[in-house]
């Protein structure tokens, strides 16, 4: 019997620094990160920046120097949590993120990226307007949004980008779910799918799909992903890994949808 080749294992440190941190432990204790905890292919330490305020009042925020409306996160409690993390974790290296919406849209090339970073993933939360600017130039690598749309802070962001690049670690996900994967690694949406019964209240699956015959059940699933694309994300054929049979199909769809 010939087997697969075991890939390398790999690890994912993640650091959260929050002023909401029970935002984050639901998600994080669910599902396939708490899977992905268990299996100790992820850490995720979450660490709640009020922790690291000095007076008694645990101060986290201030108004704007200029005046304006909303607070701006201090600069003070932040520098702690940092250094907190750099103690904790001597000779290590450090990547972070804040979550902004002035950052670059995540897309899966950047979390296919993450997924192999080295140094432990500090994710930077705002939960109010702003964050002052000596913090960004100082601690930060890079900023990253969701895409364009306001949230109430990053604690939503950061679940985002965990998920998105944990699943794509070695062994997160079984066997079926990253063949699965693996196979829409090409940029183009789902072909449809069906499940027993073979009509259900009229509505008949597909006959190709009973047929057993593969060649034509790939055929028309191929077909199908590049319809629902061409319909509904035209704008991800552009950068989909496409063939010249791809191409053939998407002329004959679009001279059928114009008809
Ligand atoms: C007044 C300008 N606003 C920017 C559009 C201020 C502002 C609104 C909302 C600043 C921060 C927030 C909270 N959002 C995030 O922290 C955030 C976010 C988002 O709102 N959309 C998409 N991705 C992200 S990542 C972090």
């Amino acid at each position: 019997m010939k087997q697969k080749p075991v890939p390398a294992m790999r690890k994912l440190n993640f650091d959260v620094l929050t002023l909401f941190p029970g935002i984050l432990e639901g998600p994080l204790n669910e599902s396939i990160l708490k899977r992905g905890r268990e299996k100790g292919l992820l850490t995720v330490t979450i660490r709640n920046i009020r922790d690291y305020t000095e007076d008694k009042h645990k101060t986290a925020d201030d108004s704007p120097y200029g005046g304006g409306a909303g607070m701006v996160l201090k600069p003070e409690p932040i520098f702690k949590a940092f250094e907190a993390m750099k103690t904790e974790h001597p000779g290590e290296r450090f990547l972070t993120i804040l979550l902004s919406p002035q950052g670059s849209v995540l897309h899966q090339q950047r979390a296919e990226q993450l997924s192999e970073e080295k140094r432990r993933i500090v994710l930077l939360c705002g939960h109010y307007e702003a964050i002052d600017e000596r913090v960004i130039n100082a601690l930060v690598d890079e900023e990253l949004s969701i895409g364009d749309y306001v949230l109430t802070g990053g604690e939503l962001a950061a679940l985002v980008v965990i998920d998105a690049v944990v699943r794509l670690l070695p062994g997160v996900l079984g066997d079926e779910e990253s063949a699965y994967r693996d196979s829409f690694g090409d940029g183009l949406l789902d072909h449809p799918h069906y499940t027993r019964p073979a009509e259900f209240r009229g509505m008949k699956v597909p006959d190709v799909l009973l047929s057993g015959n593969h060649a034509e059940i790939e055929k028309w699933r191929r077909r199908e992903a590049l319809k629902a694309t061409l319909l509904k994300r035209p704008d991800l054929l552009e950068s989909a890994g496409l063939t010249e049979e791809d191409q053939k199909i998407l002329a004959e769809l679009k001279k059928e949808s114009s008809r």
